[in-house]
Order: C-alpha cells, then structure tokens, then sequence
C-alpha cells in the first residue's frame, strides 16, 4: 500500500546521523529531500549517545528513505507502533530526532518558522531561567545578581551544601553552563539529606532577603528526597514564594505526588526524564502537579510534545520545558517554537550551550529582556555544518553517579 499521504511527490532520499563533540556530545539527524531540502533532529541523549545512534542508523534510517516527509504523524507513528517495542528514552529520543526534522522541512517548504505552522505565536516571548549557583551565600547572591543584571526574570538556584563534598547543579568556572557529563567513567558523589534539608531554606532566605519578591525564584531538587522529606522542604520554602520545585522525588512514583501536594503549596514541576505522554497521564489527570517539564528530544519531538500540553492544559497545568545544555541547540530552538505557540506555558529552561558550538550550530534565536523567540528563519531557525562538526569527534562521557555516606547508591 502506497504510504503517500499528501499531493506532493517529494521523498526522503537521505537520513544521516552525525555525533559530534563541540562542547560536548551531540547526536544531530540529517534528512534530505528528493527536492534538495534538509532538515536537522537533535538526538542527544546525556551519556548514553551511541545507542541512540545507533537505534536510528541501524532500525529507524532504512524506514525513512522513500517516504513523504510531509506526513509527519504517519512516519511517527510508523515509527512508534511499528517497532513493537514501544517508548523508552533511546526509542523517544530517536523519534524525535526524525519528527524535528520533518517539522524543520515542512517549515522550509512553507517558507515559515514552526511556531506559525503551529498555530502562531500566543504571547511575544518565552519566559526563561537562567542558572545561578555557588559555592556559598555570597557567591550565589552575586551569581543570582549577574543573571538579574542581564535582564532574566527567573533564576534557579542551586548551591553548595556545607559538608556536602560535590553537589548538583554546581557551575565551574566562569562561564553560564553548567555541565555534569566529565569523566571517560562516572564519577562519584556523595550525598547527604539531612544536610541538604537544612540548608536550602537558608539559601533561598538569603535570596529572597537580598533581592525581594520581583523575579521568579527556581530550585532544582534532582529526584533526591523520599516523599515525606519533599513534603518537608516544600512547607519549610513556602515562605519564599517559589515559582516551582523540580524533580522533588524520583519520578517514576507518580502517586509519591499526592503525599507531597497533601503538605504544601509550593509548585511542583516533574517530566525531564519522561519519555510519552502515559508517563504524565496520572500526574497531570489527578492534578498532582502544576508544571510538566517533558522535553522535546526525550518526549518524542515536537507532535508529541504539543500532545503532552494540550493534555496539561484541560487540568490547569502548565508547560516548563527541560532545557539543559545537553539538549542540543537544535532541541531547544524547538521547544521555544512550542513554547511561543502553546496557550499553557510556564517556564523554559535555559541553559546556555558550551563553546565553540556556534562553530557547529548557527542560531537564529533573540533574547531581550527575559525573554526569548525563536526567530522567524523558515523552519527552525538552526544551521548545522557537517564539516564542522568532523573537527570536534565524540568523547566517551558520563553522568556522576551517587552514593549515601554507607556506599549504597543513591539517585543522582
Ligand atoms: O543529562 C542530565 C541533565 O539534563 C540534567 O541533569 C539537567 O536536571 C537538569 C536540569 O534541570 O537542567
Ligand atoms: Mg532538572
């Protein structure tokens, strides 16, 4: 049975995966059209790149070639109820990488930025946070105080915690990206609760005390806490007005949630490690949550994210979506396209990409006074050079791995 489903006789001719260092890992999807026309995916997923190279170069590029990369929710779902084995991170990321790519060359064939193939834009600009962090008080007031400077009107805030060796979210040196991923093996963290409970309210006192009520306040918990514990630290920050806490808990408990909500009004927000939309469905439909922080990359591109917040939206949640340096800049390009169209947004993640990416990546996106758009270049506004790429080889790199003070593993 013919497969064509629009009146266009264009085909896909070539998809070429490409995995590149500039700055760190990167797992860009090339197709091509029989007209000539290229569109890029972002498949990166953080220490685990070559699996998902090879899930697409192996199971999923041969599917591609002689298809019409107009139909861009067949092939998706070709590509999700046709393997058998469905959702997981490789096989979502992998999706996604081919979605992004179709959307990217329907917008070129158009002629217009995605946001406008999605309905338009719903507000002028994205709301982002940047990340501050420091290895005390003083050094994250300043921190928290660069990122005001620059004009971010959300800042999440994340610190060393005294007695805590290496902590999350810890930022080296002077740049703005905070990268996780060193080491040619994990290294090891060592984590303590107690020491983290009593420390975060005193953090983000001293941030309140220093700057007032005028900005967003964010603060990243990394799936850290039993549930009764993140019911604690939510009550003992309320008094701090935060705009979310993330990750409270390891995610994979969804009911964990309604214990946490039974406690305390701070926001919670969840979804960076979700991979599909029944990864959310109890969350969202027992409105156990306020944001849903799924990405474009590890949730199944841009069709299937617009499904998760289309969801979010009839229970009054909103969208916040990852957007760590490890999301390529193609990823992130694509999330402000949805973020930009979508009537329930949040918050965007926006973690700055580690030099020299833009040797790699040219950007079409602006950022001015808080907030960014993605530009109105046809597609998604993202230029890769392949050639580039070939000068910045992958590098073997993993994420720490955590323990307890007794050697047991801990989450990270
Ligand atoms: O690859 C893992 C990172 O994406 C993650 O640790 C970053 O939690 C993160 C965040 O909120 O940016
Ligand atoms: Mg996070």
């Amino acid at each position: 049975m013919s497969t064509s489903t629009s009146t266009t006789t264009s085909t896909i001719v070539e998809a070429k995966v490409i995995v590149s260092s500039p700055g760190r890992n990167y797992v860009t999807l090339k197709i091509t059209t029989s007209d000539g026309v290229t569109g890029i995916g972002d498949a990166t997923l953080n220490g685990r790149e070559l699996s998902v190279a090879s899930y697409l170069e192996d199971h999923v590029c041969p599917l591609l070639i002689g298809k019409d990369p107009a139909a861009i929710e067949r092939i998706w779902q070709y590509l999700y109820k046709g393997a058998y084995w469905r959702r997981g991170p490789v096989t979502m990321t992998a999706i996604a990488a081919v979605d992004v790519a179709l959307w990217d060359i329907k917008g070129k064939v158009a002629g217009l930025p995605v946001y406008q193939l999605l309905g338009g834009a719903a507000r002028e600009g994205v709301t982002v946070y940047g990340h501050a962090s420091g290895n005390d008080i003083p050094q994250l007031l300043d921190d928290v105080a660069k990122f005001r400077d620059r004009g971010f009107r959300a800042v999440r805030a994340q610190a060393a915690v005294p007695g805590v060796a290496k902590v999350y979210g810890m930022r080296k040196g002077d740049g703005n990206t905070y990268e996780p991923a060193d080491g040619e093996l994990p290294s090891e963290e060592c984590w303590d609760t107690g020491k983290y409970l009593d420390w975060v309210p005193r953090k983000m006192a001293a941030v309140r005390e220093r700057f007032g009520y005028d900005f967003h306040l964010l603060h990243d918990v990394h799936h850290r806490l039993t549930p009764i514990e993140a019911a604690h630290l939510g009550k003992s920050l309320e008094p701090f007005r935060m705009f979310w806490i993330e990750d409270p808990t390891p995610a994979e408990d969804q009911e964990a949630f309604r214990l946490i909500r039974q406690h305390t009004t701070t926001p919670l927000a969840v979804g960076e490690i979700f991979n599909s939309i029944w990864d959310c469905q109890h969350l969202i439909t027992e409105r156990l949550i306020d944001y849903i922080r799924t990405s474009v990359s590890h949730a199944g591109g841009i069709s299937h994210l617009r499904k998760i917040f289309s969801l979010a939206e009839l229970y009054g949640i909103r969208s916040g979506s990852h957007g760590a340096g490890d999301l390529s800049p193609v990823s992130f390009a694509a999330a402000l396209h949805v973020d930009l169209s979508v009537q329930n947004f949040g918050m965007q993640e926006y973690m700055e990409h580690l030099p020299p990416y833009q040797e790699v990546f040219t950007t079409s996106w602006t950022f001015e006074d808080g907030l960014m758009h993605p530009g109105d270049a046809p597609g998604i506004g993202v230029e890769f050079d392949e050639e580039a790429a070939a000068r910045f080889p992958y590098e073997r790199k993993y994420l720490p791995v955590n323990t307890l003070a007794d050697g047991s593993v801990h989450d990270w």
